[in-house]
C-alpha cells in the first residue's frame, strides 16, 4: 500500500473546558456539580458541565431546565468567553513550542503533527505528557491527549482515558483496535448513518470490513470510500496549520417562541445586520459561496435552507427563511443566518444523509 512514513499525530482536548476554567477561578466549585451555560428560565442550554454534573446525566447542549431537573443542586455559571479565549491562546502557544503544524478545532481542541519534532527524541507519548503537564502548570486546567498515526485515531484516543489521561495507538496496534470499534465512532458517521449500518447488521468496524468497495459505493456514494478506509484505520488527512474558516454565522435562541413566519421575518433583519458586521470583522466578504438560514422549531426539529451566493443579501435570506419555515410550519425557538466560505465544500461532503441536522443545538458562545 502506501509508502509514506508513519506520522505521529497528537489530538489534545481539555477536560470540561469552560467548567475547568471556572473551577480554577473558584476552587470552592471543585466538589460541586457545575454547569456553564444559559439560564434555565430563559431557555438557556448547557455549554458544558464538570464531571461531577455528568454523573447526574447532565450533558452539553441539553436545555438547562432539564439539567436542573436531573441535578437539583447544579451550580449554574454564565459563560465568560473572554476568559476561555485567553486560556485557549495560552494553550496554543504551548503547542507551538513543539511543532508549527497545529490545527485548532475549537477553543480547547487541536491536532498537532509532531512527526518531525526533535523534542524527547520524537516520542509522541512524552511530548503529549509534557504538553499536558505544561497546560496544568500554566493555565491551571487538565487536558487529555491521544497519540496515533493519523487524525481519526488520535481523536478517538484522546477520549479513551478522559479526563486527565492519554492513550497511545501504535502502528501495529491499529488493526485490532479499530476492528472492535463501533461504527458510530467513525469520523462522519452520525446517528442516521450508524442506524442505517446497524440495520444492515454492521455494528463494528470488523463487520464493515466484510463489505467490498463497490458495495460501499452503492450504499453510501462517495462516503463509501471514506468508510472503506476508516474501518481499516486509514486516514490520510493532513494536519492543516492555516485553515480558512468554513462558515460564519450568528444565531439567537428566543426566550419565547416566534409564533409565525411574520415574526421570524422581523427578527431576521437584525440577524442579517449582525452577520454583515461579523463577516466584515473576520474579513470573509470575498470568500462567500453560499448563504443559509437555520431554524430550530419549538418541537426541536431543525432545518437548514441554503443557496449559492457570493454576497450577503437580505432578500435572499428572507426567501430562505420562508422555504425553511414552510417545511414544518410551527413556532420557532431558534433562528440563525450564515455564509459558507470558499473551502467549505470538502467538509460538507461528510454531512451526508442529513445527519448534521441532529444533535447540535446551538453552541453557547462561539
Ligand atoms: N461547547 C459549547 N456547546 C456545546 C459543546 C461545547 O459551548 N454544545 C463549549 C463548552 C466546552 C467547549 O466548547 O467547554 C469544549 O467542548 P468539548 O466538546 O471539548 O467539551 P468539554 O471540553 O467541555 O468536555 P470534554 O471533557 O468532554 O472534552
Ligand atoms: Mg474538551
Amino acid at each position: 500500500m502506501s509508502s509514506t512514513p508513519t506520522r505521529k499525530i497528537i489530538h489534545c482536548d481539555c477536560d470540561c473546558f469552560y467548567a475547568s476554567v471556572e473551577m480554577r477561578d473558584d476552587p470552592s466549585l471543585r466538589d460541586k456539580p457545575v454547569a456553564v451555560g444559559g439560564r434555565p428560565d430563559q431557555r438557556g442550554v448547557v455549554a458544558t458541565c464538570n464531571y461531577a454534573a455528568r454523573k447526574f446525566g447532565v450533558r452539553s447542549a441539553m436545555p438547562m431546565s432539564q439539567a436542573v431537573q436531573r441535578c437539583p443542586d447544579l451550580v449554574i455559571i454564565r459563560p465568560a468567553m473572554e476568559k476561555y479565549r485567553a486560556a485557549s491562546r495560552q494553550i496554543l502557544a504551548i503547542y507551538r513550542d513543539y511543532t508549527e503544524l497545529v490545527e485548532p478545532l475549537s477553543l480547547d481542541e487541536a491536532y498537532l503533527d509532531v512527526s518531525s519534532s526533535s523534542h524527547h527524541q520524537g516520542s509522541g507519548t512524552l511530548i503529549a505528557q509534557e504538553i499536558r503537564a505544561r497546560i496544568f502548570e500554566t493555565v491551571g486546567i487538565t487536558a487529555s491527549a491521544g497519540v496515533a498515526p493519523n487524525k481519526f485515531l488520535a481523536k478517538i484516543a484522546s477520549d479513551w482515558n478522559k479526563p486527565n489521561g492519554q492513550f497511545v495507538i501504535r502502528p501495529h496496534e491499529i488493526d485490532d483496535f479499530v476492528a472492535q470499534l463501533p461504527v458510530k465512532k467513525l469520523h462522519g458517521v452520525g446517528n442516521v448513518t450508524a442506524a442505517k449500518l446497524n440495520k444492515l447488521g454492521v455494528m463494528t468496524c470488523a463487520d464493515l470490513r466484510n463489505w467490498t468497495l463497490p458495495d460501499l459505493h452503492r450504499s453510501f456514494g462517495v462516503f463509501g470510500d471514506r468508510l472503506y478506509n476508516l474501518c481499516r484505520g486509514i486516514d490520510k488527512r493532513e494536519v492543516c496549520a492555516y485553515q480558512e474558516r468554513k462558515s460564519v454565522s450568528v444565531e439567537e435562541t428566543y426566550v419565547t417562541d416566534l409564533p409565525d413566519l411574520a415574526s421570524c421575518q422581523r427578527e431576521l433583519t437584525q440577524l442579517v445586520d449582525d452577520l454583515t458586521a461579523r463577516v466584515k470583522r473576520v474579513g470573509a466578504e470575498h470568500t462567500i459561496r453560499k448563504l443559509y438560514v437555520k431554524i430550530r422549531f419549538a418541537d426541536f426539529r431543525k432545518t437548514t435552507a441554503e443557496c449559492v451566493g457570493s454576497a450577503i443579501d437580505a432578500e435572499v435570506f428572507h426567501k430562505l427563511l420562508e422555504t425553511g419555515f414552510e417545511r414544518h410550519r410551527r413556532p420557532v425557538r431558534l433562528l440563525g443566518v450564515g455564509v459558507r466560505t470558499a473551502d467549505a465544500e470538502e467538509t460538507s461532503q461528510l454531512g451526508l444523509f442529513g445527519e448534521d441536522d441532529e444533535n447540535d443545538e446551538g453552541k453557547v458562545g462561539e
